[in-house]
This record gives structure tokens, sequence and C-alpha cells, in this order.
């Protein structure tokens, strides 16, 4: 047990937030107009709370995780025995969690709140906790699938104006080598990857030897989400290296697709795989192999935005992550904004747990549901 810290879990209280987006975000899954999501606000016995946002969707297109599910596996399954666990610390908390069979993203969500809690009682930064060595991160942005190529360059011209240090472009069939040969062009000296949100079949290699000849960073999982040999088999007939997201939901999965080739690089996201702790570990594993890892986003608020910043500074995040401005997505956020200075780095919070609170007025504007349990 860490330090003598343990607490009791009082309440959980679930609510539904939505936020609408600055510009659509489109990708080869589908276009998200609005961010909605899933908060989690945990209370302790000795009065502490803490925030956890779900990264889930609203429908099941990035994973099988979607908000209305969560809403019920944290509301029926997760989170009742947790009021009545007894003491836990954050290690005895995800043991607590880990007879549910997957449903990673609402036990991250649980797990981020109860940090926050916690680490707020000992007044310690979520950063500090997980063993950040720095106090500013490197940001990149990722942006949609846009109507014409003169209308995404467009876009990138605004995103390197700003200071951004990887351009993200989505692509998937029919939007691949022609906009992004475009972009590339346009803006010669700045890093740029691809993600097809496993849009691809092997079938396609030539798309892929054809991005060869741009030098990108990365092309973030091209395959089938959940199939490791075929990106194994991509992964060797191309010379750009291969990142994998939606196919790595756990350190496990991470060491799996790293000893069988199937990437070189990880993007790890705490709610893909579960939670911080377990993030923490995929990053472990991928410095183990001397493969670099980078924060990726599910266009979260400042809550699950903050915490993002906190997992991108620890030693292995060497490449810029998705941890864009608040600007990027929202008008207004719901906690204060996290902004990007002009040399495209963005300050880790340094306040205790989380570092960062929802607006009450704001937080208010957002919701559209609130449950608590005990009711
Ligand atoms: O594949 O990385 C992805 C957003 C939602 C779901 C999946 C992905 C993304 C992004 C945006 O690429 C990342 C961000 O800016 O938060
Ligand atoms: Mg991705």
């Amino acid at each position: 047990m860490t330090d003598g810290a343990a607490v009791e879990v009082a309440a959980i209280e679930l609510r539904l937030v939505a936020l609408p987006l600055v510009r659509p975000f489109r990708t080869s899954f589908g276009e998200e107009r609005d961010k909605v999501a899933v908060l989690v606000r945990l209370e302790t016995t000795d009065g502490a709370t803490g925030w956890g946002e779900c990264v889930a969707m609203a429908s099941p297109r990035y994973s099988e995780e979607f908000n209305d599910a969560a809403w019920l596996a944290i509301r029926d399954h997760l989170g009742p025995p947790l009021l009545e666990a007894g003491p836990l610390d954050p290690d005895g908390l995800v043991a607590a969690m880990s007879w549910v069979r997957g449903h990673r993203m609402s036990k991250a969500a649980l797990e981020m709140a109860f940090l926050d809690a916690w680490l707020r009682a000992r007044g310690e930064s979520l950063a500090a906790f997980l063993g950040a060595e720095r106090d500013r991160v490197a940001c990149g942005v990722s942006v949609g699938i846009a109507a014409t190529p003169d209308a995404l360059v467009e876009q990138v011209a605004a995103y390197v104006e700003a200071g951004y240090r990887r351009v993200k472009l989505k692509i998937e069939p029919g939007w691949d080598v022609g906009p992004v040969t475009a972009v590339a062009n346009a803006f010669p000296g700045t890093p740029l990857s691809v993600d097809a949100n496993a849009a691809y079949r092997l079938a396609d290699l030539p798309v892929f030897e054809a991005l060869d000849a741009l030098d990108l960073v990365m092309v973030e999982q091209p395959l089938g989400h959940e199939d490791l040999l075929e990106h194994a088999v991509l992964a060797r007939r191309i010379a750009t290296p291969v990142c994998l997201d939606e196919s790595i939901r756990s350190a496990a999965d991470a060491r799996a697709a790293l000893e069988l080739g199937a990437c070189r690089i990880v993007n790890v996201k705490q709610g893909r795989v579960g939670g911080l702790l377990e993030a923490r570990r995929v990053h472990d594993v991928a410095r183990e192999h001397g493969a670099p890892v980078w924060c990726g986003g599910m266009l979260e608020t400042g809550i699950g935005r903050a915490a993002n910043l906190a997992l991108a500074a620890l030693p292995g995040f060497t490449l810029p992550g998705d941890t864009s401005a608040s600007e990027r997505y929202f008008a207004e956020d719901i906690t204060e904004p996290h902004r990007m200075a002009p040399d495209g780095t963005m300050a880790v919070p340094a306040g205790a747990g989380l570092g960062v609170e929802p607006l009450p007025d704001r937080l208010e504007a957002c919701t559209r549901r609130v449950e608590r349990i005990p009711a």
C-alpha cells in the first residue's frame, strides 16, 4: 500500500456533457460535430473530490465502447462495489475493478477521478505522481478529412502558424496520397504524419508505398483495429514507421506488437488502455524496446486534456502528442483553457491532482444528464 494513504469512495456522480466543436471532426469512421462525454465526480468519505473524463464517443465507431454503455458500466457494475470496498489506494482501486472484462474507458474515468481526489488530499500533482520529468510538452495537431485539398492546406496553414510541432492528417481510401502530398509540398519543414483509423487492407500496399516518398514521421493504425499480424507484414514492406493506436489496449498488447514488428511507435491513450497506471506501463514497455511513444487524444475537454498533459510529461514521450490547445476544439472549454505557447509547447498542470476543475457556469451550461450513486 502507498505510504498509508488509502481512502474510501463515498459517492460517484455521473454527468453527460456536450460541447460544440469549433469545426466538425471527420475521420474514416465518421464525423463528430459535438464532443459528448461522460464525466465522473468521485467523493471520498474524508470529503475529498476528484474529476474524471471517460473518452468514449457517442457511438461505438473508434472502439466497442460508447457513452451510454459507459454510463451503465459505471452505474451498475464498476461503481457499486467501490462504495463497499473499504479503504483503497490507486492499485487497490484498479484491483477492485479488475473483475469486469473490458470497459477500459469506463475504468479509466473512475481511476482518473479517484487519482484526482487522492492526490488533491496529498497535495501532489498527477504529473509528479506519474513520474513526469518536464513541465512543458511539445504539441501536435490532428486534422480531420476536409472538403478539398485546398481547404485542408488552409487549415494546416493556421496550425503551422500557431506553432504546432507536428501535423497529423486523417486519411481514408480516396483521401490519401493527393491531399497528403499537397500538404507536404506546402509545408516542407513541418513534421507530418497520417492516421487511417483502420480504414485500409493489406491489398492497399501501393498507397503506403506512395506515401513512403513523403518522408512522414509515421503512419498510424493503417489496418484492422484488432490485427497485429497484418501490420507486421505491412511494416516490413514500407519505410515509413508504423504506429499503432486502436490495436494497443494494454501493456501486454504493446509488448506483443513491438516484438512482432507490428509497429515501431506507440500512440498512448490512457482511456484506451484502461487508465493512467496502465498507460504508464505501456510507456515502460515501449521504452524497454527502444520505441518512442506519444500521447494521443480523444478530443477531450479540459479535464481529460489535463491528464494527457501529465502523461505526456513522462520521459519516453519523445514525439509531440495530439495534446492541442483548448481553442483548437472548443470556443469555450469546461475548464480554464489549456493554451499553447508560440513555440508549440503547453504547460503541464502543476496543481494538486489534475490541477484543473470544471468552471461551475460552464459545467452547468454543458450538462445534459446527471445521476448519482448512491442515489
Ligand atoms: O485516432 O487518434 C485518433 C479523435 C477521436 C478518436 C480517435 C482519434 C482522434 C484524433 C484526435 O486523432 C486527437 C485529438 O486531438 O484529441
Ligand atoms: Mg489514431
